[in-house]
């Protein structure tokens, strides 16, 4: 039996990349459909082979996390791409991916984008803006305005959160995701400008997710992502994502306290002290009103957009 991970699922066939870098064509034992277990691009396996393109999925060995859109399970790193300008830089945006990944346990890091076209007073504000993420601990990767950054700078900017690790790309459409991918690796030859519409969003074409080698690590290369999982985040755990109001609610004075309406609320306090960032605060407070507004659903869970 060999130890290995899904890089790809397409047409019933998964592809494995063995512990020595091979990969191999394998289909699922049929014991999986049976379970309803769908294995996921990500998922850590064991498997047979007869030749590379005749193996046997085994088994599925326990998944750390599992992202719906894109579906990859075990995923290390969310590397956030957020463009300066076009479309302009949203902090609410942001922090809505940050929430989704703080919520699984995936470590954030955010990439900004078109720096090179920004005009002096929108560097300078999103600047301000990136130090809020990285006082509160965030890697934030930069780079100067009016520079295109080469392979090289893209590479030792990422390679720390990439190498060993899976990652996913995430970022609105526009954002220059595909763009910044076929840098890294001009072989992948992405399309760019593509938008999620004409990919066929909404409609039950369902896109291949794939994992591509890069950096010593392995990296999604999905056209968009939707996985903000609003629809099973609890009230009372909104402020374990957000790591600098989590830390101040420690002194709050009532238990379970969700820094909105309560007394002595200590994080409202750090606010209003300037400790913690007003913007910050206010996106919260948007978020738990989306969680506490929310109506049950019945629908099939990951199943909207
Ligand atoms: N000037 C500039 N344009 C960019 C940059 N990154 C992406 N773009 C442009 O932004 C548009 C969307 O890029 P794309 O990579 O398709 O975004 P995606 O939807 O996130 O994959 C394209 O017209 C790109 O040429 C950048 O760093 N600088
Ligand atoms: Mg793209
Ligand atoms: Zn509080």
């Amino acid at each position: 039996m060999e130890k290995g991970q899904i890089i790809k699922a397409l047409s019933g066939f998964y592809y494995i990349q063995s512990e020595s870098g091979k990969i191999y064509q394998t289909r699922a034992r049929g014991i999986f459909r049976k379970d309803n277990i769908t294995p996921l691009v990500g998922d850590y396996v064991q498997f047979f082979f007869e030749t590379e393109k005749e193996g046997t999925l085994e088994e599925i060995l326990p998944r750390k996390n599992e992202l719906k859109r894109p579906a990859v399970a075990n995923v290390d790193t969310g590397i956030i791409i957020m463009s300066m300008t076009d479309p302009a830089f949203s902090p609410s945006l942001l922090d809505r991916y940050l929430v989704s990944l703080e919520y699984n346990a995936i470590q954030p890091v955010i990439f900004i984008t078109k720096t090179d076209i920004a005009s002096e007073d929108e560097y300078e504000k999103v600047e301000k803006e990136c130090q809020v993420y990285k006082d509160i601990g965030y890697t934030v990767i930069l780079p100067e305005r009016q520079v295109e950054w080469s392979t090289d700078e893209i590479h030792a900017a990422l390679e720390e959160s990439v190498s060993g690790k899976t990652a996913v790309f995430m970022g609105q459409s526009g954002a220059g995701k595909s763009t910044l991918l076929n840098k890294m690796d001009s072989s992948l030859q992405l399309k760019i400008g593509e938008t999620s519409k004409s990919l066929g969003r909404g409609r039950h074409t369902t896109r291949h997710v794939e994992l591509v080698p890069l950096l010593g690590g392995l990296i999604a290369d999905t056209p968009g992502f939707s996985a903000l999982q609003f629809e099973i985040i609890e009230e009372a755990e909104l402020s374990s994502c957000f790591p600098e109001l989590w830390e101040m609610g420690m002194n709050c004075r009532f238990n379970g306290c969700v820094h909105q309406n309560e007394p002595n609320c200590a994080v409202k306090e750090a606010v209003e002290a300037g400790d913690i960032a007003s913007f910050r605060y206010t996106n919260y407070l948007s978020l738990l009103e989306e969680i506490q507004n929310r109506k049950p659903k019945y629908g099939k869970k990951g199943d909207r957009t």
